[in-house]
Parts: structure tokens; sequence; C-alpha cells
């Protein structure tokens, strides 16, 4: 069986690497539409050796198609992401506009499948941050039960747009005159002060919310404690902008209801699905951005005991966030709901 789908906000960061992703795994498509806003529509795609043209979205574009795959900021989520279901289609949204949403799933495969089958038109795609911290957090739940976990994270510009990535290139020329560069994309654009990323460490991801956390370390502790089915882990996180590319990196704590050791810790991680165990001191061996850029997995290293609660657990993970960490996870999303027949 084949099936009509849509990319919804085709020519962001996010958009480019699910239409790669579609590719790469052979996706079954009949037909495929890539929709933008008016700014990028015309622009032309090749996929599968063909070239396509981007159409501007209405809510007519999604007529006859069955899978939608939407990363065009929560606003456009929530405008055409209840025009495409109306019209039959499933939507896979990678923003935070449903992620909290009590009737909308929200979906790391390899973490929390079965919440597929609840779905009524809309799935959510998790944050990137969050789901892959979660995609090596669930073995070590799975074996041991977890208590806390404490995250900070080392994230990418291009979490926050092709933009970004191309206002740190422009910086990074210039070491003399870096703290006076130009700056407009981050810590976010909507923002009233922008700073400079290239040679810097910002720490704010998004606008801050009333509890004096930011939205993305919100989001990071309610979407951990949804997609983990736990409302009483105890989730607290620090999100922190670097001046890498692409691949977010995180130092993450956490307690274990049971005693684990070392070794029982690398064995359930080396053994998780999506996850690889890169972790070997002696020969420098652990995860870096710069390494696992483009790659489809986890990579997890660094593994320590906490040297005053042997329960407390180190761990260093990192993977690239357009990947799993959006467009693979969406399209892992939509696999799975051919292969479970809930399409
Ligand atoms: C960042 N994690 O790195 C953000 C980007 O809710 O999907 C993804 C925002 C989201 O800036």
């Amino acid at each position: 069986k084949t099936f009509n789908v849509a990319i919804m906000g085709a020519t962001g960061a996010v958009g480019q690497q699910m239409t790669e992703q579609l590719e790469k795994r052979n996706f079954p498509i009949k037909d495929i539409v890539f929709l933008s806003s008016s700014r990028s529509a015309g622009k032309e795609i090749t996929f599968n050796g063909q070239t396509f043209t981007v159409q501007e979205a209405k809510p007519e574009s999604f007529e006859g198609i069955d899978i939608a795959l939407f990363s065009a900021g929560g606003s456009v989520s929530e405008k055409f992401a209840p025009e495409a279901v109306k019209r039959g289609a499933v939507v896979i949204d990678n923003t935070s506009a449903f992620r909290m949403d009590k009737e909308v799933p929200l979906v790391v495969p390899e973490v929390n499948k079965s919440d597929l089958s609840l779905h009524k038109g809309i799935i959510a795609n998790p944050n990137c941050s969050t789901i892959q911290m979660v995609c090596a957090l669930q073995p070590l739940k799975e074996l041991f039960g977890m208590t806390k976990v404490v995250v900070s994270t080392y994230q990418a510009v291009s979490g926050a747009g092709i933009d970004a990535i191309n206002e740190l290139k422009e910086q990074a020329g210039d070491f003399d005159n870096a703290k006076t560069a130009d700056a407009k994309m981050l810590p976010v654009k909507s923002a009233e002060r922008h700073y400079p990323i290239a040679f810097n460490v910002i720490p704010q991801i998004d606008q801050f919310t009333d509890n004096g956390y930011t939205f993305e370390e919100m989001k990071m502790i309610n979407e951990t404690k949804k997609i983990m089915h736990d409302d009483s882990l105890a989730v607290a996180a620090t999100c922190v902008r670097l001046p890498v590319v692409t691949g977010h990196s995180e130092s993450v704590y956490v307690e274990l209801k049971e005693a684990a050791t070392v070794g029982q810790v690398k064995q359930a991680i080396a053994q998780a699905p999506g996850v690889e165990l890169m972790d070997d001191p002696s020969n420098q061996l652990y995860p870096m951005p710069l390494m696992t850029a483009g790659l489809d997995e986890v990579f997890v290293g660094r593994i320590r005991q906490d040297l005053d609660n042997p329960n407390g657990f180190h761990l260093w993970v990192v993977s690239d966030n357009l990947v799993k960490g959006a467009a693979l996870n969406s399209v892992q999303i939509a696999e799975a709901l051919i292969e479970e027949n809930i399409i």
C-alpha cells in the first residue's frame, strides 16, 4: 500500500530533513506535496529524482492527503492541522501546539508506540531535546525504575532554524568583534534583546515562563512525564544554547528506584532500540555533535555512578536534533501507524 503525503514547512531546516528521511527510508509514497507559507512558495525541491514546486498552504491543499508532516511553527499547525484532519489526513505535528493536549498522543516510538492507537487525527512529535533524553532514560526506567532526572542541555543553533545557523556562520569569522557582532536571531527571534552566539554560551532557549524556567525547559519537564506516563517522576532542566551547528548534547543525572551497577546501566543502554553506547574513556571515546551529525541514533557515553548516591548515575547524551530530534521521529511515527494498521 502507498500513501499521499504532505510536508508542511517543507523549506525549513526540519522540513528539508523530513524530505531526506522519506527518501532515505523508501517511505511508501503514492504522491507527495510540499507546502509552505507564501514567502517560500515557488521554491523547488528535488525528491526521488523529481523536481517539485513548493505550494502555498491552503486548507484545500490537504484534500486527498493520508499523512501530513507539519513543521512550520505552532500558529501554522493550529490553523492548518484541524483543516487537514477534517479532510481525512493524519497529522504528525512537530510543533508544541498540541503536545500537552490530553486528546493528542505525544510519541517517541521506542518509548510509547502503543499511545498511537489513541490518536484522533493529530499526533504530536516531542521537542528535540526531550526525544533524545527519553530514548536514553526508557531502558533504565524499565529495568530499575526512576525517581528523578536533572538535565542540563548544550543545544545547537539548528534548533532555532536556518536563519540562526546563518547568523552563527556570519559571526564565527570575526573573533575580534565577537562582543558586538550583529545578532537578530538568538536567544529568541521575537525577544527584546539578542546576543551573539559565536564564541558564547546563552542560558536561554525560548522565552521565560512565569516560574523562571524557559518554555524549552518546561517542555523537557512536562513532555518527559507525558511520554513516560509518570507524573511522579521529578524532572528539572536547564537549557543552554552553544555555537554548535547541529546536534544537541545533554548532561543527564538520574536517580533509579533500584540499585544498579555501571555495567548494568551500560548494558541496558547498549541493548535499547535506537540508542548506541559510545563509552570508552580509556580510548577517549564519547559522543560529540560534530561526529554524530546526520546519524539516526541517540548516543550515550560518560556513564558514571554518583559518588554520594549509589542509585544516582550521570550520562552524556548526544543526538542530531534535526534527525532523531525531529524529522526521523516524525517519519518513524508514520511508519508505526502503517505497521500497526492505524491509518
Ligand atoms: C531548540 N528545541 O533547540 C528547540 C527547537 O518545540 O519543537 C524545537 C522547538 C519545538 O531551539
